[in-house]
Parts: structure tokens; C-alpha cells; sequence
């Protein structure tokens, strides 16, 4: 049996619970190989907290790159999240030109800010690599805010109601060339899940789940681990955003109960066994 092999290329924060911290565990736990390429190290994530340290690992992610393509390392998945520099969005470019075969599915979490704010270290010219990155994807799971940044409107601007949402998504979808997952889209009052545009399908579905009353954060990254997990074990775009909106469900549901505060991430460990008894596990 050939276990799924995903390449992860995101910050490596060692306290908040987000990016690799979990993408590795998740992923892990789904029976799929995760390979980490960190971008970044930081003591902690950049919200919520103050003095958090930031060690940029761009020139380490080249020689890690080069060597792995040495190695003749092949990937079922490529996926990316939160970039440190501009030099890093061209790198994975680069990643992407030199692993990417004919079935590698390519994930871009075009990771950039949330509510409305842009994270503190992204600038606008880290926003427009952002956004020619994505262009390479085959799916995107951007929030509404990062959905904004993509399509240079102002957040402001953003419709609420569900037709709107729709036409954000086409359009996101570059002419159907590519899938979208928007997160954080709420059908009714009460729930909350996303709205996606499978390119394979060229069909839009809304995935919904009860809505817990609370902010969390990392949830982003749970959702989007558990997406590229569940598709490179063969799910289609609408069953994998099924399982990502059911298991962070379950995780803010624990993390409410715990109730632990918002920046240290939701509290998914007692959770993984959710995740095993995929098709590959
Ligand atoms: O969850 C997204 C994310 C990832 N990585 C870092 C972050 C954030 C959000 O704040 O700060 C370092």
C-alpha cells in the first residue's frame, strides 16, 4: 500500500496550535505522510500574542528543496499556507515547477489575515505574490477576508448573502480552472461551514454544520489539513470539505467546553481518532 506523501509548507509556530503544529498531526492521523518544509519559526502565532520571536527560513527551504529534489522525492500533494517573505512565494512557485506531476493535487491556503485585518507581517507586496501564487492551485481555501485580498476588492465590499457568496466563488474559480473552497460561509444563522466550487464538477455545494458562539483561531488550518488530507486519499472536493467542517465543528465544540482561550487554538488532540479509518488507513 502506498501511503499519500504531502509536502507542507507553512511557519512552524511552537505555541498556538497552528500551521505545521497541525498539519503534521492531522494529516498523521489520516494515514498520509506529511513532509515539512517550515517557512518560518516563531515562538508563538502572530495573533493574539506580543514579543513573539521570527526566525525567516527562506534560505534553508531552498537547500531543503534542492536536496529533496536530489532525492527524487515525488508528492501525491503540495500544500502551502502562511508565507514569511516575498523571496519564499517565489520559492514555492519554484516547488511547485519542480515536483509537480500530473496527479499532484496543489493546495494553496492563500493564508493572509482574518475578519476583515491582514496578519501583521504580510504587506501588500507579500499579498500580491500571495494572490500569483494561487494562481497555481488547484484548490484555494481562503477565508472571506483572504477571498477580498484575492480579488483586490475592498473587505468592506464583501457581499453577505448567499447569491453573492456564489458570485465571489465563481470568480475566484478563474473561470472554473479552479476549485475554491470559501471558508467560514454561513448558510443561516446558526451555522457555518463553507462554500465550494469543485473544477472537476464545475458544481457549487454549500457544507454546513451547527455554529459554535465563539471565535477560534487555527481553525483555518485544521480545516484546510483535513481537506488536503481526505483528497489525497481520493475524496472529492464536496466529501473532503465535509469532513473538514465536521471535525472542526467537533474541535470548537471541545474547545468551548474546555474553555480555553481563543489564541492558544482549539484543542484537537483528544479529537485525531476522528480522523483514522480513512480509505488508506
Ligand atoms: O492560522 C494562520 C496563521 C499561521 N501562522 C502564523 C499565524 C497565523 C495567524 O495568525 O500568525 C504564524
Amino acid at each position: 500500500m502506498l501511503i499519500p506523501r504531502v509536502a507542507a509548507i507553512h511557519d512552524l509556530s511552537g505555541f498556538g496550535r497552528c500551521s505545521l503544529t497541525v498539519a503534521i498531526p492531522v494529516l498523521s492521523a489520516m494515514g498520509v505522510q506529511c513532509c515539512p518544509l517550515p517557512t518560518a519559526f516563531l515562538s508563538t502565532h502572530t495573533g493574539g500574542f506580543e514579543g513573539y520571536t521570527f526566525l525567516d527560513l527562506t534560505d534553508e527551504m531552498e537547500k531543503a528543496a534542492a536536496h529533496w529534489k536530489g532525492l527524487g522525492l515525488e508528492f501525491q500533494a503540495v500544500y502551502s499556507g502562511f508565507l514569511g517573505s516575498e523571496r519564499q512565494i517565489a520559492l514555492v512557485e519554484r516547488f511547485l515547477r519542480d515536483f509537480r506531476r500530473e496527479d499532484t493535487v496543489v493546495v494553496v491556503d492563500p493564508v493572509m489575515g482574518d475578519e476583515g485585518e491582514v496578519y501583521r507581517t504580510y504587506t501588500p507586496a507579500m499579498c500580491r505574490g500571495m494572490k500569483r501564487l494561487a494562481r497555481e492551485a488547484d484548490v484555494i481555501t481562503p477565508n472571506l477576508t483572504e477571498a477580498a485580498l484575492l480579488l483586490d476588492l475592498p473587505y468592506e465590499t464583501m457581499p453577505a448573502d448567499e447569491e453573492g457568496l456564489r458570485r465571489v466563488v465563481e470568480e475566484l474559480s478563474l473561470e472554473g480552472k479552479r476549485s475554491v473552497v470559501l471558508t467560514g460561509f454561513s448558510a443561516a444563522p446558526g451555522s457555518t461551514g463553507a462554500l465550494c466550487f469543485d473544477a472537476a464538477t464545475g458544481e457549487l455545494e454549500s457544507i454546513q454544520a451547527p455554529r459554535v458562539e465563539r471565535e477560534f483561531c487555527g481553525t483555518g488550518d485544521v480545516f484546510a489539513s483535513v481537506l488536503t488530507g481526505a483528497l489525497v486519499q481520493g475524496a472529492s472536493l464536496g466529501e473532503a470539505a465535509r469532513r473538514s467542517v465536521d471535525f472542526v465543528l467537533e474541535c470548537a465544540r471541545l474547545t468551548a467546553a474546555n474553555g480555553r482561550p481563543m489564541r492558544e487554538g482549539v484543542d484537537f488532540e483528544p479529537l485525531l481518532g476522528l480522523l483514522t479509518g480513512g480509505r488508506h488507513a
